[in-house]
């Protein structure tokens, strides 16, 4: 096998290390490109071609950036191989099932702007996104060609969470790009989160040297043999890495992040386990290291409230629509209680 190739694929020792030596020589590595409601786009050495899901169990579901075992003499996926990083969501609706949508993506460009657009809140819960998926986050801030002072915007942002590393850019511009270029190595597979007119199409189309991500599209054969056309979701940017963009990233929310959360506010966590009670709501509890350290200004109250209410937020998301309808039961039972007692009080 000429891992060279397959190295252009994003292939490495953390997948190499998973097969097996009774492996046989019909059965070879491949990435999934993409995902139709037909198969799975797969690629690897001399394969380009489409194959049927594994199969509708939790574990060897795919989604792009897997990586998977084909073996070539029946075209039939084998099985799926570790991940090393994983993006998913909630399904709207009912049965809020999880759905996958990246994996292996080596780093996620967190993108805002230097401008009204950037927003301390935000970039934090992508970032706590970023960590639950075990992806390295790295935030650009566009649009530094048009404001006064790009480098205040950096500084708040290299706040946000321990260690994270800060960016700003004009991204119409090939040369101010360069500095992406640690991450944007041979076989590296980076994707980008951001909200509408931060510059990710701009950012892709750069990078891309000009040829037009919104017009790429190849032919699809759907299982009843017609053409469609489906949009790529990974594209080959001229340095060697890959650049995955799928419209399921746009709709990526804050459910079940808690390991993220913790990651990101590091110092509130770390304060919080300090207090005297478990259960402290940072409220007005004595023996609170949280309210010590705002008192003493050692953190931000702003950061203290942006981070209950991603708290809270994700407790909520977790709840499956069973439980909120329990809970929704049992507060009306309670108010009726509680308008009954007052009537019979009354009379
Ligand atoms: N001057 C300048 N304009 C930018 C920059 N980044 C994006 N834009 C412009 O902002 C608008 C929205 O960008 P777009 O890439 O479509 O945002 P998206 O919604 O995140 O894909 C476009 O008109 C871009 O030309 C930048 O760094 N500098
Ligand atoms: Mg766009
Ligand atoms: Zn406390």
């Amino acid at each position: 096998m000429d891992l060279s190739e397959l190295a252009d694929l994003g292939w490495d020792s953390f997948f190499q290390q998973q097969l097996t030596d009774e492996q046989s020589a019909a059965v070879v590595p491949v990435r999934v490109m993409n995902v139709h409601k037909s198969g799975l786009q797969i690629a690897g050495i001399d394969v380009d071609t489409q194959v049927e899901p594994i199969t509708d169990d939790e574990d060897g579901r795919a989604t792009v950036g897997d990586w998977l075992l084909l073996n070539v003499e029946t075209n039939r996926i084998v099985r799926r191989l570790d991940r090393k990083s994983l993006f998913k969501r909630r399904a709207p609706g009912t049965d809020r099932r999880e759905q996958l949508i990246a994996a292996n993506v080596d780093t996620l460009f967190i993108v805002s702007s230097c401008n009204q657009d950037f927003n301390e809140a935000r970039l934090e819960r992508y970032l706590a996104i970023a960590r639950e998926a075990e992806v390295m986050a790295l935030i650009v801030l566009t649009k530094s060609d048009l404001a006064d002072e790009p480098q205040e915007f950096v500084r708040r942002a290299a706040k946000l969470a321990p260690g994270v590393h800060v960016e700003a850019v004009n991204a119409l511009d090939t040369e101010a790009l360069r500095c992406l270029e640690a991450w944007l190595g041979h076989g590296q597979t980076v994707a980008l989160l951001g909200s509408s007119g931060v510059g990710k199409s701009t950012i892709s189309n750069t990078l891309l040297g000009g040829s037009d991500i919104t017009t790429q599209s190849i032919r699809d054969d759907d299982a009843k043999g017609r053409h469609t056309t489906t949009s790529r979701t990974m594209h080959h940017l001229p340095g060697g890495a890959w650049l995955l963009d799928t419209p399921g990233m746009r709709e990526l929310q804050l459910t079940d992040v808690r390991t993220g959360l913790d990651d990101v506010f590091a110092e509130i966590t770390a304060l919080a386990a300090a207090c005297k009670f478990v259960d402290c709501t940072h409220e007005a509890e004595p023996g609170c290291a949280v309210r010590q350290a705002i008192d003493d200004d050692t953190i931000d109250e702003d950061r203290l409230n942006r981070w209950r209410k991603l708290v809270k937020e994700e407790a909520y998301n977790k709840e499956s629509i069973a439980d909120r309808r329990a809970r929704g039961r049992a507060l009306g039972k309670f108010y009726k209680s509680v308008i009954e007692d007052k009537k019979s009080r009354k009379n």
